[in-house]
């Protein structure tokens, strides 16, 4: 199948590219190193230097004879959208080209701004560049299990069943993101809902939650051909971040209660929910969603596990609830179904103590290049004091309720 990847330099859109390839597939990947810039503005930068695309395509030619295609430009900018359709003409397109980061789109107006015209006018982009150029080209979105919020009631695969004074309709299951990168993935699917109902495209909505890990099948030990492992504040997923905090002696950094529930994955099984996805596709004029985790653990749950390896591995791992630095639910029900991509033939990888121990392996190669203060960054003047007022009052209450 030929198949465009839309955002090919990222964390995800680049480990895509290699796995499909080896799979037999026609690839061509799209990037405007959008993600490098905002790191750099932010002075966050990955774990590791990463080699620019055409460095990273010319590397993995070398290492297992597949060509990937490259085209650098700005998917929001209609004329090198139309360029890249015409000239590749994909059977199926997968959409990864976001601002991917929610504590970075609540940062200020601008980084707000950015990731609303950004996101929407890439997906807006997309749809019309299908319906001009490859009507039948299906699109695999990616989008996030935080659209859902966390609802008091169990989150269903994208749908939900409604009686209401006698009368039964389906729609799309209610959404409450949490951060505005969130909201722009729920404005995402409506838009692609829409012409989906409108134009007969075929759509399939990935709800991902989020990934860990930087070993894939085609990485093997080429520490080149690893993807961005970022571990800071923004860009950095939690569990990521718990690795390289622990190597670093830094203390865990659990927002608030801990409390927060996700649905997890291992990078290896976002490749295989993408590939599954794009081998059965929907049929025209379907949006199919598929919740794509594997299983669910709180924060705290991943700050014993991250504890337990590192200190069976001589480290001395501490752990340290912080102030919540975002407005979310801390302690909440969350029971969301995950059965459509088992159903397609997804076998998990689950997180077990050795894939710990493997990620541990990896970061502490790079131990010196760790960057403590793109951790935790103190956004105000007060916040180290607001910190250790936050840390010393948690002590006491924890303390007060062992004496009762
Ligand atoms: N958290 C901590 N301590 C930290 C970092 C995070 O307690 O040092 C907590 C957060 O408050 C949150 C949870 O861990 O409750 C997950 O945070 P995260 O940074 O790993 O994930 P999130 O910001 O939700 O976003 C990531 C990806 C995003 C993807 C999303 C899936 O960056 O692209 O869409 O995971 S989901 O979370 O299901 O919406």
């Amino acid at each position: 199948m030929r198949i465009l990847i839309l955002g090919g330099d990222g964390y995800l859109g680049w480990p895509t590219a290699m796995h499909l390839t080896a799979k037999g597939h026609d690839v061509a990947v799209v990037d405007n190193y959008l993600r490098r810039r905002l790191c750099g503005e932010e002075n966050v930068g990955p774990l590791f230097d990463v080699p620019n695309l055409h460095e990273r395509v010319g590397l993995w030619e070398s290492v297992s004879g597949y060509k990937i295609r490259l085209f650098i430009g700005d998917l929001t900018e209609w004329e090198f959208v139309r360029e890249v359709l015409q000239t590749f003409t994909p059977e199926a397109i997968v959409h990864y080209a976001e601002q991917p980061s929610a504590p970075y789109s609540m940062l200020n107006r601008r980084a707000a701004t950015l990731t609303l015209q950004n996101n929407l006018t890439v997906t807006a982009n997309v749809i019309f560049a299908v319906k001009e150029f490859c009507p039948h080209a299906h699109i695999v979105k990616l989008g996030t299990m935080g659209e859902y919020g966390t609802p008091n009631i169990d989150i269903e695969e994208g749908w939900l069943e409604v009686e209401h004074k006698g009368r039964r309709d389906k729609f799309l299951y209610p959404r409450q993101a949490g951060s505005l990168y969130h909201t722009t993935k729920v404005m995402d699917t409506d838009l692609l809902w829409f012409y989906v109902r409108m134009w007969d495209i075929r759509v399939t909505d990935l709800m991902q939650g989020p990934v860990y890990g930087l070993y894939t099948d085609e990485t093997a030990d080429e520490e080149k051909l690893f993807p961005f492992f970022n571990y800071d504040e923004l860009f950095g997923t939690v569990l990521n971040r718990f690795v390289v905090q622990a190597v670093a002696g830094y203390p865990l950094t659990i927002y608030g209660k801990g409390g927060q529930t996700r649905g997890y994955l291992n990078i290896k099984d976002t490749l295989n929910c993408v590939r599954l996805s794009l081998e059965l596709p929907p049929h025209a004029g379907e949006l199919r969603i598929f919740n794509q985790f594997v299983e669910t653990f709180s924060v705290n749950e991943l700050g014993e596990r991250v504890q337990r390896v590192g200190n069976r591995l001589g480290l001395n791992v501490q752990v340290r609830p912080v102030e919540n630095p975002r407005k979310e639910a801390e302690e909440h029900y969350y029971n969301p179904a995950h059965t459509g991509l088992l159903e397609l033939g997804l076998k998990p990888h689950y997180l077990t103590d050795e894939v710990l121990e493997q990620m541990f392996r990896i970061v502490e190669r790079y131990r010196d290049r760790i960057n403590e203060k793109a951790i935790f960054r103190n956004l105000c003047v007060f916040a180290p004091l607001r910190q250790y007022l936050y840390c010393r009052t948690q002590q006491t209450i924890s303390l007060l309720v062992e004496w009762r």
